[in-house]
């Protein structure tokens, strides 16, 4: 069977993506339809080799399509539950259902079958909790996790197309002794760290630190598992990393950490400190597994163990993870009842 399939923020960063993952999976697209704000409507993008021109999204936009692939943004709180109503199966890259109960938030290889009690809208988790969580899980699954701390390493891209450009324009900027103006970003991004991602909330903590928090309990289906994160953007164009301390309810040696990650479905174990082999943005850039290693255990506690991931938010953290979780919808037989 072919499905009709609808992106939504077809033209930004995530859009792209997804266009480029629903090719590369051979998703079986039917017809195809990609839209935007009217600001990026008329521009044209490629999908196996055909052009295809971005319309404004519009209610009607969503007449007759099985699958709805929301990038992110406003679009998803204006578009998504109207597109539901329709029948459609909304698949939300958004922060604005993510922790609504009504709403499965899921990572394919960790809570599949939520996928199946959907009402309309699945949601994508938020880059660096998809990225986290997989490796949570195998550990998880094996010894149990009592309190996870994490401090991550994000890329400009998650910012979208325009984190991209002022990195770059940045950097130029710096090299020509020019001066730097900050636009998406609070400071100057280039040759600098910033431990501030999207918006201060509760105890001095920022929204995307508590999305870590939030998302990964209701993933897990656990809210006993502490969790505490430190968000920081870094001047790298692609591949967000994270430096997770996990403690778990009983003990895990480094080896048998090494054992569980290799065989968990999503994850490439790259750990080999004699040879220089270990996760970075560099190499883990345009792949879709999260990439885990540095594993060690914690010399200060007894249950504790440290791991070093780094992983494409682009595609795991958001296009793949989505496209995924679409696969799953059609496995399942679960889409809308248009
Ligand atoms: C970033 N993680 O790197 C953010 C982007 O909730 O989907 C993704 C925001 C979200 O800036």
């Amino acid at each position: 069977a072919q499905y009709k399939v609808i992106v939504v923020g077809a033209s930004g960063a995530v859009g792209q993506e997804i266009l480029q993952v629903l090719e590369e999976k051979k998703f079986p697209v039917g017809d195809l339809k990609l839209c935007a704000t009217s600001r990026s409507a008329g521009k044209e993008m490629l999908f196996k080799g055909n052009t295809y021109k971005v319309e404004e999204t519009t209610p009607s936009s969503f007449d007759g399509m099985d699958i709805a692939l929301f990038a992110g943004g406003a679009a998803s709180k204006e578009f998504g539950p109207l597109a539901a109503e329709k029948g459609v199966v909304v698949i939300d890259n958004s922060s604005h259902f993510r922790l609504d109960p009504e709403v499965p938030l899921v990572v394919p290889e960790v809570n599949p079958e939520d996928v199946k009690w959907h009402k309309g809208i699945i949601a994508n988790p938020n880059c660096s909790t998809i990225i986290m969580v997989v490796p949570l899980k195998a550990i998880y699954d094996a010894a149990g996790i009592k309190r996870v701390v994490v401090s991550t390493y994000q890329a400009v891209s998650g910012a979208g197309a325009e984190g991209i450009s002022e990195l770059t324009e940045h950097t130029k900027a710096v090299l020509a002794g020019d001066e730097v103006v900050p636009a998406k970003f609070q400071y100057q991004i280039a040759f600098n760290l910033i431990p501030h991602i999207d918006v201060f909330q509760e105890m001095d903590y920022t929204k995307e630190e508590w999305k870590m928090v939030k998302e990964t309990c209701k993933i897990m289906h656990d809210d006993t598992i502490g969790i505490t994160a430190t968000t920081v953007r870094v001047p790298v164009y692609r591949s967000h990393s994270e430096s997770i301390n996990v403690e778990t309810k009983r003990k895990m040696t480094a080896a048998e950490a090494r054992e569980v990650l290799a065989k968990f479905p999503g994850i490439i174990l790259e750990d080999d400190p004699s040879n220089k082999k270990y996760p970075m943005p560099l190499f883990s850039s345009n792949h879709d597994e999260v990439f885990v290693g540095r594993i060690r255990e914690d010399n200060s506690l007894d249950h504790a163990l440290n791991m070093w991931v780094a992983a494409d938010q682009l595609r795991k953290g958001a296009a793949t993870n989505a496209v995924q979780i679409a696969e799953l919808v059609i496995k399942y037989g679960c889409l809308g009842k248009r």
